[in-house]
């Protein structure tokens, strides 16, 4: 059987790798840039989902050969105007601290009754230093009052998506692959490797 086809995520986050590699991993050997010593720390600058997408897969892809693609996500929620959105991992006020994230989501939603929301995630397909094309994909839910579940990452444990009655830290991994912004966004990347038939 010849190689798969390798697909490099300009990412940190583990959790977001594991779930890619998850949806597409008999398709593609997916690595992140944890397994490149060189890659260089991009700064998040851009005002957009879209904007910091092409950063992170531009910049790595300028010292990776090959496909690199980048996933830039976050919460919206509607009662605080679409805040977190760009900045959901700083919220709590420190880069990545999930439990902080949590906390002052739900400070800041308290007595609030318009509870809506929506997970985003924009990807870039980049190649050497340059986009070659973007994809984007959204899962609608609601906001609860308290964490529940064990599983995923980030706001998991606050999110129930729109149609069933537990979140997606309950639902665990093969209902979020299913439904989320991040396999919805995934999947048309994976199409465009597929038609642009050139993934080595
Ligand atoms: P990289 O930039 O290295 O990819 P990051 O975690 O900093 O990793 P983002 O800048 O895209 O990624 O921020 C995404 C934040 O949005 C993340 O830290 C979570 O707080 C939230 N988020 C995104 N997708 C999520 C998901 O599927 N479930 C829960 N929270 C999510």
């Amino acid at each position: 059987m010849p190689p798969l086809p390798r697909l490099i995520i300009a990412t940190r986050n583990a959790h977001k790798t594991a779930e890619i590699r998850e949806m597409i991993g008999d398709r593609f050997e997916v690595l992140d840039v944890t397994a490149f010593p060189e890659c260089p720390e991009i700064e998040e600058t851009g005002n957009s989902f879209l904007e910091n997408a092409r950063l992170k897969a531009e910049g790595i892809s300028r010292v990776l050969e090959g496909w690199v693609l980048s996933d830039d996500s976050g919460l919206e929620v509607d009662a605080l105007g679409g805040a977190p959105g760009v900045w959901s991992s700083s919220f709590g006020g420190e880069e990545g601290n999930h439990v902080k994230n949590n906390a002052r989501l739900l400070e800041a939603l308290a007595g609030k009754t318009q509870r809506g929301a929506r997970f985003h995630c924009t990807m870039v397909l980049a190649r050497n230093g340059r986009e070659q094309a973007n994809f984007s994909g959204t899962v609608e839910g609601r906001i609860i009052d308290a964490p529940q579940g064990g599983h995923g990452f980030g706001y998991d444990p606050l999110f129930m998506p729109d149609g069933y009655g537990a979140t997606f830290s309950e639902l665990g991994g093969e209902v979020k692959g299913r439904l989320s912004h991040r396999s919805r966004a995934l999947a048309q990347a994976v199409k465009f490797l597929e038609t642009a038939g050139n993934n080595g």
